[in-house]
């Protein structure tokens, strides 16, 4: 470990990266904290796969709870689908969650694969928050949390033998982050993302794009940007799924729930006008 703290001087160095992680540290969501409660697991993604549509029926009360575990269950299943794509992972192994929110895919990752995980995230809440449910799940030698820059985490050259950005290469420059995972990763190593990115094929940025971007702060890449920049940093696909038509779903109930953000529109919009895909990428480092 070559850096042990880590002062915002160090790890916040510009000026849009400051306002990403006033964003970060002040977010207090329903729609996130809601869902970390039902079993403790606080994702900072979107779901995939089909809802059961009974949850939208019944009395106010229950349809509210109902319908709150079933968009965390959508989450949940992201979060697997993402991890079954990082292949052989051993107990010996040491992963990195670059953009790790809350600390719900670490936390999955080491339940699954028993594993060292290390999560970098710029927002020094959310890095106080996953460590403190690290030390209520009882994993905090295993899973630990640091506030560091995914461009420079300081973490060992080669040391990791997986990586993962679920949902967070949206805030930075693909080319100085994929050049600083293949700095980490071994050789053969695994790089996943799930990601929302632009379409190429539809043309310039779409009015609905522009909208998740100013929610979010954020930068949306398009999708041929994912691709030069593995390229060019040693990084060879092995698997690339389009996620759009599994999300969407995700989306529609989530727009008929109490703790509907006002994003759902631009999302479904997205989506549905082919402005914008949902992708999974994994590659290997060469
Ligand atoms: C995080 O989810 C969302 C992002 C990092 C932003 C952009 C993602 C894209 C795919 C474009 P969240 O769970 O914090 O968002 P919300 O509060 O809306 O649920
Ligand atoms: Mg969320």
């Amino acid at each position: 470990m070559s850096k042990t703290t880590s002062t915002a001087t160090d790890v916040l160095r510009t000026a849009y990266q400051k306002s990403v992680a006033t964003y970060w540290n002040t977010e207090r969501n329903p729609v996130n904290l809601r869902l970390g409660e039902v079993d403790g697991l606080y994702h900072h993604h979107y779901g995939v796969g089909d809802y059961d549509p009974s949850v939208l029926e019944g009395p106010q009360d229950i349809r509210d709870a109902r319908i709150i575990e079933e968009m965390h269950r959508l989450e949940t299943a992201q979060a697997q689908l993402l991890l079954d794509h990082l292949g052989e992972v051993s107990s010996d192994d040491r992963l990195l969650d670059a953009g790790s929110g809350r600390g719900g895919t670490s936390f999955m990752a080491h339940q699954r694969f028993g594993c060292q995980v290390d999560g970098v995230s710029i927002s020094e809440y959310q890095v106080a928050f996953a460590n403190d449910q690290a030390r209520e799940r009882g994993v905090a030698d295993r899973v630990q949390f640091h506030f560091r820059n995914m461009l420079d985490t300081g973490f060992e050259a080669g040391s990791r033998q997986a990586i993962w950005n679920n949902e967070s290469t949206m805030y930075v420059d693909l080319f100085e982050l994929f050049a600083e995972h293949a700095r980490q990763l071994e050789f053969g190593g695994r790089y996943v993302c799930i990601t929302g990115c632009s379409n190429d094929v539809t043309g310039g940025r779409s009015k609905a794009v522009s909208r998740i971007d100013e929610h979010y702060t954020c930068n949306i890449h398009t999708r041929s940007q994912y691709f030069k920049a593995l390229a060019a940093n040693g990084l060879a696909p092995i698997n690339v799924i389009d996620l759009t038509p599994a999300t969407i779903p995700y989306w529609e109930l989530r727009a008929k729930s109490s703790v509907a953000t006002g994003i759902e529109e631009p999302f479904l919009t997205a989506y549905k006008e082919g402005s914008f895909h949902y992708l999974l990428i994994a590659a290997d480092r060469v």
